[in-house]
């Protein structure tokens, strides 16, 4: 298990923060999402041999949010 953190842009509100987490634990190999709106990132433990940056990156973007 690996864990890692990302900026995440485009939440303005708690219900920003349930979707990015919704979507993050969503991704195979994702073990724990703990999402910040006041820091603006995700905290993430993962397994890297099923996700990585390129899954994540893909899961906040496609609900409508970044990685900065
Ligand atoms: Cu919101």
């Amino acid at each position: 298990m690996e864990t890692t953190v990302i900026k995440v842009g485009g939440m303005s509100c708690q219900g920003c923060v349930r979707s990015v987490t919704r979507v993050l634990q969503e991704v195979p190999g994702v073990e724990k999402v703990e999402v910040s709106l006041e820091r603006g990132e995700a905290s993430l433990a993962y397994d890297p041999a099923r996700a990585g940056l390129r899954e994540f990156r893909k899961a906040v973007e496609d609900a409508g949010f970044e990685v900065v």
